[in-house]
């Protein structure tokens, strides 16, 4: 049962690959009474010893799918993790695996018409029968080319094949979504920030969301 009074302030920090969502959650560590769910992708590259972001990568067409699947339930598992502080920050959702992801894929063709129809009954089912709630989207907007230097240089060895027009296509699936809100289904209120700015600059970036994450924890 979720009780109105007891479900944490939940926020779901989105971005592009490499637009620094795992350094964002990490700048909130240094406060008590949050829980922060980071790091999804590591579950997706050990899945009983077997790497899924690996094998998504080096043949899509067979892998993503499956890849895909298991992402949708880590990340409603998340969704669902009860938590006993007043803020929960998560890393990514399923609706950006959904209307980001799995709406690439479709796209490119990596996802067959009735693998995508599959994954799309999944998606309803679950967003019309289980709750998912969120109070706030962070959304750490970059320009492409800069987190395809990004990703290059810190080196995710499954990474290393993505071309730059991945990354464009992505971020403009990402723009349709949070800012074009070209879905009717946007869970939250949209907290834009600038995550061009180099490690130096960007905790002063990050500030300007404390007041609205950290209100319901005090
Ligand atoms: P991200 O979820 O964007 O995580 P990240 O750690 O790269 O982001 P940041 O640097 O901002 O912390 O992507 C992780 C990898 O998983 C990336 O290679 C893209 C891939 N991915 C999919 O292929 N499908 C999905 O549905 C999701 C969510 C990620
Ligand atoms: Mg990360």
């Amino acid at each position: 049962m979720n009780c109105a009074n007891s479900r944490p302030f939940t926020v779901l920090v989105e971005g592009n690959i490499g637009s620094g969502k795992t350094t964002f959650l990490e700048h909130f560590r240094q406060f008590e009474d949050i829980t922060l769910l980071t790091e999804p992708v590591e579950e997706w590259r050990n899945l009983k010893g077997w790497n899924l972001l690996d094998l998504m990568y080096s043949d899509p067409a067979k892998w993503a799918m499956t890849f895909q699947a298991y992402v949708s339930l880590t990340m409603l598992e998340m969704h669902r993790r009860p938590t006993s502080t007043p803020v929960k920050l998560m890393e990514r959702s399923i609706f950006s695996a959904k209307y980001c992801f799995v709406e690439q894929m479709k796209r490119l063709g990596t996802l067959h018409p009735a693998q995508f129809a599959v994954l799309d009954e999944w998606f309803k089912f679950i967003n019309t029968e289980i709750p998912v709630e969120a109070d706030l989207i962070v959304y750490l907007k970059t320009t492409p080319s800069i987190v395809y230097d990004r990703i290059k240089k810190r080196a995710r060895s499954e990474e290393q094949c993505v071309p730059l027009s991945y990354i464009e296509e992505l971020h403009k699936l990402h723009e349709d979504w949070l800012i074009n809100r070209t879905h009717a289904d946007c869970p939250a209120p949209v907290l834009v920030l600038d995550a061009d700015l180099d490690l130096s600059q960007i905790t002063e970036e990050y500030k300007k969301s404390e007041h609205q994450i950290l209100r319901k924890a005090v």
